[in-house]
């Protein structure tokens, strides 16, 4: 793979002369990964109009063949599974194992897209009145801007592109920076499988620039953004002016509610999933444990005591149970929220970044495990880093209550062997996921991934609803009766 990449705008990959560039860092060892172009507004506005003249062919090209090309990604992808799985790894510092399943997550779904391709359901619904039909058909949208994060390089980025083409629309995207490389390499496999020139155009550079030029592009129709709270509130603003469709995927802080019933050992290797996969940086990450107290002292001796054996380091040695987190703004970010815990909770394990060898040369923290109580900030706000607060609770209707008190509402999960707690839980959590016996990380794309509250703004992405994103419906009556008939008014006695 190269490492030096430009924009791709109109189906030609170029560096305007002159122009600054970025470096991507691989977050275990500060070797440079790719370089970039810092896109200007100028170079954004060349993209969407690229994308813009493209739209009315793609808009043609028969959906079940957008699905086909879309299969043919899906195909190339499974090839290139094993060195881009390795990149997101080397780029982003997940374990490899997550780095190869962050790349089955993007196959998994473009080839569920692909098969939209010969669905795009529409409704067929009676009419009022005699020889009328009336049918809804989905009709894309035009020029869709995707905004993608860094915590999963490959998958978010194909959720959107991949519902997006396949819909009709067109594309501009701009990934999260220091993951650049992992959103090139992906576009590649798009130009490869026959996506046509200003279909798909890809710019790189601060959000500040890029994203700001993209979202208040008035050619721009439809905005999907995943990432943080305050970004995403700015964007949906200023998407808002120019009356678009702003789709956001924001933060989480996720509860694992373990009750006094629950299978521990199960719970266990759940809940160190949950918590230090991606080394907590996902927006599923469970970030509160709130466990009953009849098994709250023995429940955290087992965590503490399984935490010994779990090992920080190379995320490219399959052995691995933690890389580091994703670069040195999120070190200083999880390192700041440590000492605001340790101020006002109760450090349990951890609390520290790793030195010393090869930790050194990059952004290592140790798995942390603070005692808190609801209210203190670690408890509340999101820290996108390998920081579990656990809060102790003497009920369920306790344990809910405070599961529910916080911003967000992304997932949530219960182990209980309680079938009728298990069924209160999905009917209680204020969460658009909730899991029964399984931590809140983990997702499948053949079902609607989004939250509540200030997670989004109603939306959902993956499954089912996907196509709803980037589609507008159209409402069509087909009137055979050869005479006007008018609706609401000629009713027949
Ligand atoms: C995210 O963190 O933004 O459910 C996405 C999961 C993954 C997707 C997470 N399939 O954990």
């Amino acid at each position: 793979m190269e490492s030096e990449y430009g924009l791709l705008v109109d189906g030609k990959w170029t560096s305007p002369p002159g122009a600054a560039r970025f470096a991507t860092k691989n977050p275990a060892t500060g070797e440079t990964v790719g370089s970039f172009v810092s896109a200007t507004a100028d170079d954004v506005r060349a993209a969407v109009g690229a994308a813009a003249k493209a739209f009315s062919r793609w808009r043609e090209t028969p959906a079940p063949k957008r699905g086909e090309i879309l299969l043919d990604v899906a195909r190339r992808m499974r090839a290139a599974k094993p060195e881009l799985g390795r990149l997101v790894t080397r780029e982003m510092g997940k374990v490899i194992g997550e780095g190869l399943g962050d790349v089955q997550e993007s196959i998994d779904f473009i080839e569920y897209m692909a098969g939209e391709g010969r669905r795009l359901f529409g409704e067929t619904v009676p009419s009022e009145l005699r020889s009328k039909f009336c049918l809804t058909v989905r009709q894309p949208k035009g020029v869709v801007a995707c905004i993608t994060p860094w915590n999963f390089p490959t998958a978010i980025p194909n959720w959107k592109i991949a519902a997006a083409l396949v819909t009709g629309n067109t594309v501009v995207f701009k990934p999260a920076s220091s993951t650049a490389t992992c959103a090139a390499e992906v576009v590649r496999l798009y130009e490869q499988a026959g996506v046509p020139a200003g279909v798909l155009n890809f710019v790189t550079g601060a959000g500040s620039v890029v994203g700001n030029a993209l979202v208040e592009d008035p050619r721009v129709r439809t905005v999907s953004f995943t990432g943080g709270v305050e970004t995403g509130r700015d964007v949906y603003v200023r998407g808002a002016k120019g009356l678009k469709m702003v789709h956001l995927e924001l933060g989480g802080k996720n509860p694992v509610i373990l009750m006094d019933d629950a299978d521990l050992a199960l719970a266990l290797d759940g809940v160190l999933f949950g918590a230090f996969g991606t080394a907590g940086q996902r927006c599923t990450a469970t970030s509160r444990l709130i466990v009953h107290e009849k098994v709250y002292r023995r429940f955290l001796a087992m965590l503490t005591e399984r935490l010994e054996t779990f090992t920080v380091g190379d995320p490219l040695d399959p052995r691995t149970g933690m890389g580091p987190v994703a670069s040195a703004d999120q070190e200083r970010k999880v390192l700041e929220y440590i000492e605001i815990g340790k101020k006002d909770s109760t450090l349990l394990y951890g609390g520290e970044k790793l030195r010393g060898g090869a930790y050194d040369r990059g952004h290592f923290i140790r798995p942390t495990i603070f005692e808190t109580t609801h209210g203190s900030r670690i408890s509340k706000e999101e820290i996108f880093g390998p920081v579990l607060s656990v809060l102790r609770v003497g009920s369920y209707e306790e344990a809910v209550r405070v599961a529910n008190d916080v911003e967000y509402g992304l997932s949530s999960s219960i182990y209980t062997r309680d079938v009728n707690l298990a069924f209160r839980a999905i009917q209680d959590l204020e969460a658009g996921i909730t899991y029964v016996n399984a931590p809140t990380i983990g997702a499948e794309v053949q079902l609607p991934f989004g939250g509540v509250k200030n997670t989004g703004n109603g939306g959902r992405e993956a499954g089912s609803v996907a196509v709803e994103e980037f589609t507008e419906i159209k409402t069509v009556f087909v009137d055979f009766s050869s005479r006007l008939q008018k609706a609401q008014i000629d009713v027949e006695a």
